[in-house]
């Protein structure tokens, strides 16, 4: 099937603000659309995200977030190139590569070529008649990955509540995808409503839809949530394990880690003590970013010293690109990555990333962003691209539900094997 036409045009993501929507029309008048996330503790080595702030093109009530410029580069750069040839997301990625041939998509903007490479792979799927999911896996069962779910959040997506971004859970014990997520939501309630007859302030739903519940120390809501897994009569460490989301490039500043609601400030060499202490004395299998986005030798002298069956996970430490990724292969920083289309801004390149990692012996986690939107092409691609683990936030919010949703559909109507990554 031929594309005939390419158009991209501004919506608003789950916080409110602009990103790109784009849509592939095929010859046979069928329409395919795609909408990209954003992030807020954005990696400083993530793809470009392109944004009108300083240019004509500005809308002054989004602050500058519009983004009529990667919208325009869709409509005017990229549609004239892809009109008229044959429908694959490997040529289209290609040919948005030679149209923008920066590793950082700056000149084209990662929001546009990230919007037109899915729609393309969309668009692939159904000239085959196939899902998207099994567009990259044809044959056999599909492998539905294990939630990693935020119950508290802090950091950048809830006014800094916490001093880390997310306490997670992984539910690894269930033997089923819709049984883990019966045990996340009943957790997640759980917290709610304990918090609340503990006095904390527990009204503040962050933008990932987990609860924004203040604590001083991160220790203390640790246990608040190992408390609540227990309270439902689960094991945690052996049904449900903790996974953190440190996030710490946020609170690195002049060399040192400042926990500003613990009032403790730390050398990196004092950091990796505290971390290592804080995975022995919680059900902790899971920490993301313990150390910030350029701070590699850290992160090796964490990883030499981990506990083996630590998941010690990069995300602005590997931002999905293929040269940091392989720095962090050779120098044993981390055993398992966090994969984010967005960071990347193609596809193809993003099921790359992901495969030389696999292929490393990294475990892998497909990430959504703090800012969605109701497209859940992710829960697709984690499924078809047979990474273990996906990341989508909370069980709250439609942007976040949406994800979820998609996994128990393919549950009930395909042929899948829950993966069990722990
Ligand atoms: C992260 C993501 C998702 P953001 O840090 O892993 O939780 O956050 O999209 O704001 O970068
Ligand atoms: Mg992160």
């Amino acid at each position: 099937m031929k594309i005939t036409k390419v158009q991209a045009y501004q919506v608003l993501d789950s916080r409110g603000r602009p990103t790109v929507s784009a849509s592939i029309t095929l010859d046979d008048a069928s329409v395919h659309t795609a909408r990209v996330p954003s992030g807020a503790s954005t990696g400083a080595h993530e793809a470009t995200e392109l944004r009108d702030a300083g240019t004509a093109l500005a809308e002054k009530f989004y602050g500058g977030k519009s983004v009529h410029i990667a919208v325009a580069n869709v409509n005017s750069k990229i549609a004239p190139a892809l009109i008229g040839n044959d429908i694959a997301l490997e040529s289209v990625d290609q040919k948005l590569n030679e149209l923008d041939p920066s590793l950082s998509h700056e000149v084209l903007g990662a929001n546009a070529t990230l919007a037109v490479s899915l729609a393309a792979a969309k668009a692939e799927a159904h000239s085959k008649n196939q899902s998207l999911a099994r567009l990259f896996s044809p044959t056999g069962k599909l492998l539905l990955p294990m939630p990693m779910v935020n119950i508290l959040s802090g950091g950048a997506h809830a006014n800094r509540t916490l001093d880390i971004q997310d306490v997670l859970v992984l539910p690894h014990g269930a033997k089923s995808f819709s049984e883990a997520l019966s045990w996340i939501v009943a957790i997640r309630e759980l917290a709610a409503v304990r918090g609340r007859e503990q006095g904390l302030v527990t009204h503040l739903v962050a933008d990932e839809g987990g609860l924004g519940i203040p604590f001083d120390s991160i220790e203390e809501a640790c246990s608040f949530v190992v408390s609540c897994i227990e309270e439902l009569g689960l094991k945690a460490g052996s049904d449900v394990s903790l996974a953190l989301d440190i996030a710490s490039t946020q609170f690195f500043e002049n060399g040192r880690y400042e926990l500003v609601n613990a009032k403790k400030s730390f050398t990196s060499q004092e950091f990796v003590q505290f971390i290592s202490t804080l995975v022995k004395n919680q059900p902790i299998i899971s920490i993301e970013d313990p150390f910030a986005e350029d701070d590699w030798q850290s992160w090796s002298a964490f990883a030499a010293i981990a506990p083996k069956q630590l998941q010690l996970l990069g995300d602005d430490l590997f931002t999905t690109s293929p040269t940091r990724l392989e720095r962090g292969i050779v120098e044993k920083s981390a055993n398992a990555i966090l994969i984010k289309p967005n960071q990347n801004g193609l596809v193809s390149d993003t099921l790359r990333v992901l495969e030389s990692a696999h292929a490393a012996g990294f475990k892998t986690v497909v990430s959504a962003r703090s800012g969605e939107t109701e497209d859940s092409w992710l829960a697709d691609l984690a499924t078809g691209w047979k990474a273990e683990q996906i990341k989508v936030g909370s069980t709250h919010g439609s942007e976040r539900n949406a994800k979820w949703n998609r996994l128990l559909e393919l549950e009930a109507t395909e042929e899948t094997k829950f993966a069990q990554p722990f």
